[in-house]
């Protein structure tokens, strides 16, 4: 009788709190089941002070914000650390079947007897002298963009991916051009742009260890990862686009002051927080960011910080884990982020199937975001009703949600660059 009544108990203490972890990590996709919550003025500061003009928003809200998301979400850069040697390892002026010029450059990076080296590919279009350039993060290495046979394969360390042929984190030509469904190279070249791209595990390998690529540079002593409110992989990517820009300002071939940072995913976020960081990027694209980039996070819809701070502890700065099941008391959410980058043009670019990302939640953020681009007469997302699928509303402040999941497509091409044509090219 005992022992079945301790069984009896035990079976009933293991279910609830089975049950509890299952509704813990339960992602709610139901808009009903959105926690009621307020959302964060952008144009007041956190003592409650009202800003009412641009000089006080550049004078105090966007340092305020700034110092908020660097110490409480990305982390800040410890140091500074500047290209060391850049070298023009390969280039060809008969690219892409005659219309592009392409480069592959080598930045070196060297400090504490430590060395780093990330190869930007660059395809230009042949007729631009000074062309505007999209520039962005791949995940698998530059090979994977195109099919082009003397695009450079990494050494670098890549996730395992055997439909791709990685194995042994190791990238190898079977992976070649299996990602041009993601990148319109002829596209982008045509419209008389550029397109420059970057394998991010060049930067700082995807994973939850911080003894390689980026932050060891910085560390003092003994020091094994980054203190608290020091920078997650997502800042360090960033920080590798900003060293993209800095070789962009000594390349004649390339118009640095028309640089568009586009980023998908986790990619996104990380464009998103580049563009915050380095105003010298002209405009930002985010594609289907969601938590950590795009989307509010105090809806806990799809993705949570929780969520996201568990399966990706390395993304983030460790002050974010504050927050984990906590969103109330964020006294700043994304749209925030984007006003960050106000006035220059920021587009937001959700996909209908993929609600992890939270399509309402990266909308809200472009609309919420408005404001601050009022300020400089600037126009952002007139209201608070999200467009039809495949509608985009491309303002400064841009967005549309597409059909289909998680991913990018030809359709999200054809808006960016038909947007980054009316942004840059008007003068
Ligand atoms: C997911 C992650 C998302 C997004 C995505 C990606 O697993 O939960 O936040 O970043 O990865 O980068 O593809």
């Amino acid at each position: 009788m005992k022992k079945i009544v301790v069984l009896i108990a035990f079976i009933l203490i293991t279910q609830i709190s089975f049950g509890q972890l299952r509704v813990e990590f339960e992602p709610n996709y139901d808009e009903s089941k959105v926690p009621e919550f307020e959302v964060p003025d952008p144009l007041r500061m956190f003592n409650g002070r009202k800003i009412r003009n641009q000089r006080r928003w550049e004078k105090k809200g966007r340092p305020e914000l700034l110092e908020f998301f660097t110490r409480n979400v990305y982390g800040r850069v410890p140091g500074e650390l500047g290209i060391s040697t850049w070298e023009v390892v390969e280039q060809s002026d008969n690219a892409l079947g005659g219309k592009a010029k392409r480069k592959q450059v080598d930045l070196v990076f060297k400090k504490n007897g430590r060395s780093l080296h990330f190869n930007i590919l660059i395809y230009l279009p042949k007729n631009v002298d000074n062309a505007p350039v999209f520039l962005g993060y791949n995940f698998y290495g530059n090979h994977t963009i195109t099919n082009d046979v003397n695009v450079i394969i990494s050494d670098a360390w890549a996730r395992n991916n055997p439909s791709f042929g990685i194995i042994n984190n190791q990238l190898t030509e079977q992976s070649r051009g299996v990602r041009v469904n993601r990148w319109a190279v002829n596209e982008i070249i045509d419209a008389g742009f550029g397109l420059a791209t970057i394998y991010y595990g060049e930067v700082d390998p995807d994973k939850d260890d911080f003894r390689d690529g980026i932050h060891p540079f910085f560390y003092v002593d003994a020091q094994q990862r980054p203190a608290a409110d020091e920078w997650g992989s997502v800042a360090g990517w960033a920080w590798g686009l900003s060293r993209a820009m800095d070789y962009f300002e000594e390349d004649a071939e390339v118009n640095e002051n028309k640089v568009v940072v586009f980023g998908h995913s986790r990619l996104g976020k990380t464009s998103l927080w580049a563009g915050v960081t380095d105003e010298r990027f002209a405009a930002v694209i985010s594609n289907n960011s969601g938590c950590g980039g795009a989307a509010l996070s105090k809806r806990q819809f799809g993705e949570t910080v929780a969520r996201i701070n568990n399966s990706f502890p390395h993304w983030f700065c460790k002050n974010f884990r504050n927050y984990n099941k906590n969103e109330d008391a964020l006294p700043a959410d994304q749209h925030e982020l984007l006003a960050l980058i106000a006035p220059r043009p920021v587009y937001v670019a959700s996909a209908e199937e993929d609600q992890w990302a939270d399509p309402r939640g990266e909308f809200l953020s472009a609309f919420y975001a408005t404001p601050v681009y009022d300020l400089y007469g600037e126009k952002g997302i007139p209201s608070k009703e999200m467009p039809a699928v495949n509608q985009p509303i491309q303002n400064t402040v841009a967005y549309h949600i597409r059909t289909g999941g998680h991913d990018v497509t030809g359709f999200d091409w054809e808006q960016y660059i038909k947007w980054a044509t009316e942004q840059l090219m008007n003068e």
